[in-house]
């Protein structure tokens, strides 16, 4: 296991804390809930089920004996737990590089506590040296990017990809997000945005972090 894995494995464990035994849990996407399912599996807390965020995530949770149900099914969600490509102070996201950022943001709303866990490597002061992801309808992939543009970004389309969902998405770079809570609701605008991986109107509760002196938990 690498030096990030083994600090993706520590985030992941401490995650597992927040568990309820007999709620249904949210389960986000990525390498660091890939190391959080094996936790789960490790552990064998007792959940009713799972709410998955991907087909992936819901591949390996089957594979690790947990119910995944869907989330009309669940009701109202207790935990939800996921990674991030960057998080600021104010516990704010780019998420999406994985590509599930719409179902990920769908549980993030519908639970009462989001907790996000990452490798130090993510945390930043500002958001946006990582490209942010926007998912799109089709139709309207040209005409989102040219806003984009005009937004200060520089977006190119993510080559021979395409969501859980079927829409393609854009990767914008060089973004300046001084106000993440402004550039969400500017972008959430745009007529064929499907999402925007900027999780700042809705935030992690707790982010869990794994740096090699240890685990660090914000709140
Ligand atoms: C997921 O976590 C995505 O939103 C994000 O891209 C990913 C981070 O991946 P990893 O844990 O593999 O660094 O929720």
């Amino acid at each position: 296991m690498s030096k990030q894995d083994d600090l993706k494995r520590a985030a992941a464990e401490a995650a597992f804390d927040y568990v309820r035994e007999g709620e249904y849990l949210g389960v986000g996407t990525g390498s660091t809930v890939n190391h959080f399912i094996d936790v789960l599996a490790e552990r064998a807390p007792e959940i009713p089920g799972c709410v998955s965020s991907s087909k992936a995530t819901t591949e390996k949770l089957r594979a690790a004996g947990f119910d995944v149900v869907d989330l009309n099914s669940a009701g109202a969600l207790g935990v939800y737990v996921d990674g991030a490509d960057e998080a600021n102070a104010h516990l704010e996201l780019i998420k999406g590089g994985g590509g599930a950022l719409t179902r990920e943001k769908i549980i993030a709303g519908a639970a009462r506590t989001f907790v996000c866990m990452v490798d130090a490597s993510k945390r930043v002061d500002l958001l946006g040296r990582f490209p942010l992801p926007v998912e799109v309808i089709e139709m309207a992939r040209s005409s989102v990017a040219r806003s984009l543009v005009k937004l200060g970004g520089e977006p190119e389309l993510r080559p021979g990809f395409v969501s859980d969902n079927g829409h393609p998405i854009l990767d914008v770079h060089n973004l300046e997000i001084l106000n993440p809570i402004e550039m969400e609701d500017a972008i959430n605008a745009l007529p064929g945005v499907v999402t925007v991986g900027l999780f700042a109107r809705r935030p992690a509760d707790v982010l869990i972090v794994g740096d090699a002196g240890g685990v660090e938990t914000v709140k």
